[in-house]
């Protein structure tokens, strides 16, 4: 595979533009500068990809904080000059215990609930499902934040020339600043290959730097102790539930000396320093917490300072790279891409600022790498970052729509190696969840309903409005399914994929029942996920269950393997209640027409057949009309994951316009910690706001964008399917493609210059961009280009 650098030209003079900064003026004369010798080198756009969140003040809330993370460890650093916090995570802190949470007998109640559900007594059934078919207990469990490092640097109160910042390409965060005559700097970072958050102090003036670090924690009970010279460490559990933990700081300082005490460590007159932390959990299943963190931390303390910081450096600054570097986007500038982040969201309402995409895309690439990678916890709510005991709601996995938005660029945004602790958490969730589909439904395989948390449950939660949806599995199934398109990888298919795809389509081969009106195999009791109560048949159910016969069955006939089954479930599939147009010429939203025109629910679970289904495309006209229809009657509106789906949407529509301006809202800015449920927007730091904040709606900006660059479906490579007018000429580089091929594209004045394509094997594919198609042989490992010409 290759590895497309990100493009930078005249890196001396951006370096130039940052020190010049500062001052308002000198930004202007630089900026003007800058557009003219872009025009005068000839570039399509005056394109920098300076990627980088810049700001002039230290946070002062969470959500202007700065994320780091290595996929398990996370932090938030405010960039504070007297007193600094860096708030941390590790990303299997949270309440409770090993447990079954299934509801042993509800089966039981489940004839019960279909004959009341048939017969139109909805809240009767409701009530019964309460009473008899709910998780025991009826919540699950909330993700917990560790601990803080706090440092003071006395006598910093008053400090000049501060910028901070978040270096997306290297994965650095830095704060800089003057007091008097002495320039300080820090620089953090957490290393996946060593396991450890490193932070490096200096000051510009041999022996300046002084500060003290300290460890403390929201969980009651904890305990700070020496356990070196120059290191302490902090011990505590949760309160609600079985984990232990332990986080651990030492400081090596340079030209100084370092002492520690319970209260924390004190560096003086020093010219440097470097802080390592390490932190872990009793967590080693979801079965077993017998895991010791005071070994793991030792162990992996003792790791990383064997290691100098430039080495340590080195290593983290490669890794992340070989990820992050593999794809280059460049959509254009303005000079707009010159102020800091805060004041670039807020003056994107008034003027388009498309560098502010690509940062905003960029960020979403840079946050899976910081919050998922191969051994770790998936992706929750918030990443891996969250510094409260009750998080909205647990900071778990929803899986409705919100961890599978999570993964949406894993494979398209070339980052498939992020996806693996999914992989992994499906294959707890098959084990979990045959539990729950012998209790509940007294099926085969295994179901997962609208939530999990880190002890895999899988039965119904919270309420029976809501709770009672079983598709869960089904639809987190398709990343498995993505995952072999996108890498063709057939080792993969057979051990880890088809046996999780297989499973799941078993329960519903068991699950389906007979529509007694119509006769269909149809869902229920479930939802069309929380929109309407408790039903049968809800729409979205049907798509997911169809599209997993499909993979399933496509899947045993590329390995030769389960012929009967396949056949099964290709017979069956035909069987499942079909998509309906509605009175509102609208896709139904249930097997009865009552969708209501004024109904603006941010779900719109009914489209899932468009995507992140494939069902109804173009070559379903009808169905692709009635999908646009009401996604029209929904409207614009909607949280942050809800405008993020609706990016995809509109670019399946083929209306790139549209699909920007859903961006554009996405990038409003929203500056307090607002506690509402809707409007989404952006925070200070490009955290996406539900609100609060919610990570889902980061990566689906990044989705959403390759969405509308490229898109493979029906064995065909589709290029620039939506773009907006806006982005007028700019180019990618490395986006993947189902069949196993990586694309770079360029295009000017809204038309393709130039497709470059490459695959791991010859292979041919087959390329459209707009009425053209042309079908392109490729070599093994060559990338060969097409340009279609005038
Ligand atoms: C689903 C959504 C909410 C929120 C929550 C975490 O329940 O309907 O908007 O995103 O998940």
């Amino acid at each position: 595979m290759s590895v497309a650098a990100p493009r930078r030209r005249a890196t001396s003079t951006t370096e130039l533009a940052r020190r010049v900064r500062h001052s308002g003026l000198m930004s202007r004369i630089w900026t003007s500068l800058w557009l003219a010798s872009a025009a005068l080198a000839g570039t399509t756009s005056a394109a920098d990809p300076e990627l980088r969140l810049w700001y002039r003040e230290p946070a002062a809330t969470w959500t202007e904080a700065l994320p780091i993370g290595n996929g398990r460890l996370g932090a938030m650093v405010f960039g504070g000059t007297a007193e600094e916090r860096l708030q941390l995570n590790e990303d299997t802190l949270w309440t409770g215990a090993p447990h079954e949470y299934q509801h042993e007998g509800a089966v039981k109640a489940l004839p019960e609930l279909r004959r009341l559900l048939f017969e139109g007594q909805q809240r009767e059934a409701e009530q019964l499902a309460m009473r008899e078919f709910m998780s025991v207990p009826l919540r699950q469990k909330a993700y917990q934040p560790m601990a803080d490092l706090r440092l003071r640097f006395p006598g910093h109160e008053n400090a000049v020339e501060y910028r901070r910042e978040l270096d997306l390409d290297q994965a650095l965060a830095r704060v800089r600043y003057r007091i008097g005559e002495v320039l300080y700097s820090r620089e953090a970072f957490t290393s996946h290959p060593d396991q450890v958050l490193v932070e490096r102090l200096t000051a510009s003036r041999r022996g300046a730097l002084a500060f003290t670090a300290a460890l403390i924690s929201p969980h009651e009970g904890y305990v700070v102790r020496v356990t070196r010279p120059d290191e302490i460490a902090l011990a505590g559990s949760v309160a609600d539930g079985a984990l232990s933990f332990e986080v651990r700081l030492r400081a090596r300082a340079e030209g100084g000396r370092v002492s520690a005490s319970e209260t924390g460590l004190s560096v003086s007159g020093a010219d440097a320093a470097t802080l390592l932390i390490t932190a872990a959990t009793s967590f080693v299943s979801f079965r077993d917490v017998t895991g010791d963190p005071v070994a793991r931390t030792t162990e992996a303390m003792a790791r990383a300072a064997a290691k100098g910081h430039a080495q340590l450096r080195r290593a983290h600054v490669a890794d992340h790279q070989q990820l992050f570097r593999r794809v280059a986007l460049d959509l254009g500038s303005t000079p707009s891409t010159l102020l800091p982040t805060d004041q670039r969201i807020a003056a994107a309402d008034k003027s388009p600022d498309p560098h502010l995409v690509t940062l905003a895309f960029q960020f979403g690439r840079y946050l899976l790498i910081a919050s998922s990678r191969p051994g770790d916890q998936p992706a929750n709510l918030q990443g891996v970052w969250n510094e409260s005991l009750k998080p909205p709601w647990d900071s778990k996995y929803t899986v409705n729509i919100n961890t599978e938005m999570n993964y949406w660029p894993a494979e398209v945004a070339n980052l498939a190696e992020c996806a693996e602790p999914l992989f992994a958490l499906l294959e707890d969730l098959v084990i979990s969840g045959r539990q729950t589909a012998r209790a509940h439904y007294g099926a085969r395989g295994w179901v997962l309903h609208h939530n999990t948390d880190l002890w895999r449950g899988t039965a119904p939660i919270n309420a029976s409005t809501h709770g009672i949806w079983p598709t869960g599995g089904a639809w987190l199934s398709q990343h498995l399914w993505w995952h072999y398109q996108f890498s063709m990888d057939r080792e993969f298919l057979r051990h880890r994929a088809y046996p999780v795809m297989k499973e799941a389509a078993l329960f519903f081969v068991d699950y389906l029942v007979r529509d007694p009106k119509r006769g269909w195999r149809i869902s229920g009791p479930s939802n069309s996920p929380e929109n309407g109560g408790l039903v049968m048949g809800p729409t979205m159910d049907h798509q997911i269950i169809r599209a997993l016969f499909q993979w399933t069955a496509t899947a045993a006939r590329t390995l030769g393997e389960d012929e009967e089954l396949a056949a099964e479930l290709d017979r069956m599939r035909l069987e499942i209640a079909p998509n309906q147009i509605g009175r509102l010429g609208q896709l139904q939203e249930w097997l009865e027409d009552k969708d209501d025109p004024e109904n603006k629910h941010r779900h719109v679970s009914h489209l899932w057949g468009v995507v992140p289904g494939e069902e109804i495309t173009s070559h379903t006209p009808e169905l692709f009309a009635a999908a646009r229809r009401s996604l029209l009657l929904r409207g614009d509106d909607g949280t942050g994951w809800s405008l993020g789906w609706k990016i995809a949407f509109w670019a399946r529509f083929r209306d790139g316009d549209h699909a920007r301006s859903m961006i554009e809202r996405q990038l409003t800015l929203v500056r307090e910690e607002a506690t509402r449920t809707v409007g989404g927007g952006t925070y200070p730091n490009l955290f996406d706001a539900h609100p609060p904040f919610q990570i889902d709606g980061n990566f689906a900006l990044t989705a959403g964008v390759c969405e509308m660059l490229l898109q493979s479906h029906g064995g065909e490579l589709e290029l620039l399917p939506a773009l907006p007018r806006a982005w007028r000429s700019g180019r990618v580089q490395g986006l993947r493609a189902r069949g196993g091929f990586e694309v770079d594209l360029e295009w000017r004045d809204g038309r393709l210059v130039e497709a470059g394509l490459l695959s791991p094997t010859d292979a041919r594919a087959r390329l459209r961009f707009g009425e053209r198609s042309h079908e392109l042989a490729l070599r093994a490992g060559r990338r060969t280009a097409w340009r279609p010409g005038p």
